[in-house]
């Protein structure tokens, strides 16, 4: 290769490079997504709760030895719950264990500030369900008396949360005694 060619080729090269960088500026200079459906709860870290801590990956985290020890990604709904105009996500992960528990959910509401997902409220109990209405979330579980047992919890009781005055509150708790 004559030094014309060699010339030539640098000229080509640093040409490409110059391309290669205006394209990775241009990606990087997207804007960042505010929203919160670009969040992939399906592989996700989600903060402390009283059910177990979990890390999904596709969906699904092995948390203890067991084989039932196992969160599964159940369901994701948006809802703006505060009426700003931006939605929330309402999140639930099944559980089951291997203990005598024996399973639960974990229910989370994230919200977007900035470009991070933050978790703005939670539940997770074993033996529990948690379902949507409208805006209002509809949690149930065991509510243990005393010395209740394990097995026999004296209310199966539902608590109802609402979006009042910048937080959720509990708004109703109903309670229906079981017939041990
Ligand atoms: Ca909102």
């Amino acid at each position: 290769m004559g030094v014309r060619g060699m010339v030539m080729r640098t000229i080509l090269l640093m040409t490409l490079s110059a391309i290669c960088r205006a394209i990775v500026v241009g990606q990087s200079k997207q804007p960042i997504s505010t929203s919160i459906r670009s969040v992939d709860f399906r592989n996700f870290e989600y903060g402390v709760c009283d059910g177990p801590n979990v890390r999904l990956r596709k969906g699904r985290h092995r948390y203890g030895d067991s084989q039932h020890d196992v969160a599964t990604f159940t369901s994701v709904r948006y809802v703006d719950f505060d009426g700003d105009g931006k939605q929330e996500a309402f999140v639930v992960i099944d559980w089951s264990s291997s203990g005598s528990v024996g399973g639960g959910v974990n229910a989370y509401v994230y919200a977007m500030r900035g470009s991070s997902p933050v978790v703005i409220w939670s539940r997770c109990e074993g033996r529990s369900g948690a379902t949507l209405v409208g805006k209002t979330i509809r949690f149930g579980y065991p509510e243990y008396i005393g010395d209740d047992a394990n097995c026999c919890p004296t209310f199966q009781t539902m608590d109802t949360y609402s979006w009042r005055n910048g937080r959720f509150v509990r708004i109703a708790k109903k309670r229906k005694r079981n017939g041990y």
